[in-house]
């Protein structure tokens, strides 16, 4: 009979550290919890202009928040120009400034933003310059960046 209690206790035991292991393997849950205490950024896409809530934001994680609430002209149909938006995240080039389309490859696309739609991404970003921009162009008429979607965006 004490032989068996002895089994049983080890067994538990061995549960509990199954159990133990099961939960360092979620290991990134913890870092998902560290998103959450990043820097958000509210980022307003309207014709023609991209306005950020804050011009600089820390370096980590970084959420933002794009909405596109404003036509700035009067009624624009779907398949209008400025009908949908778009937030492009990237780092500028070394030198460069923004509004000359040279920035690296991007580390957020948020594409296809109507009027009235909201969408959120997150982006790791490091200290430096980055360009908020909208690429869209509209059946090779209004381009949105030439028409002056692009912001500079600077992470401390
Ligand atoms: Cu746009």
């Amino acid at each position: 009979m004490k032989r068996l209690s002895i089994g049983v206790a080890g067994l538990a035991a061995l549960t509990a550290l199954a159990v133990a292991c099961g939960g360092d393997n979620e290991a990134p849950a913890p870092s998902g919890a560290g998103d959450a205490s990043g820097a958000s950024l509210a980022v307003n896409l309207k014709n023609w202009a991209i306005e950020p809530s804050s011009a600089t934001v820390k370096a980590g994680t970084v959420t933002f928040r794009a909405t596109h609430k404003e036509d700035g002209h009067g009624g624009h149909g779907a398949g209008e120009a400025g009908a949908t938006h778009q937030l492009v995240v990237a780092r500028l080039e070394e030198g460069a400034e923004v509004g000359q389309t040279k920035f690296e490859p991007p580390v957020l696309n948020l594409a296809n933003i109507k009027l009235g739609e909201e969408k959120t991404g997150k982006a790791m970003l490091e200290p430096g310059r980055y360009e908020l921009s909208c690429l869209v162009v509209d059946g090779d008429k209004v381009n949105h960046y030439k028409e002056g979607m692009y912001a500079l965006l600077t992470v401390e």
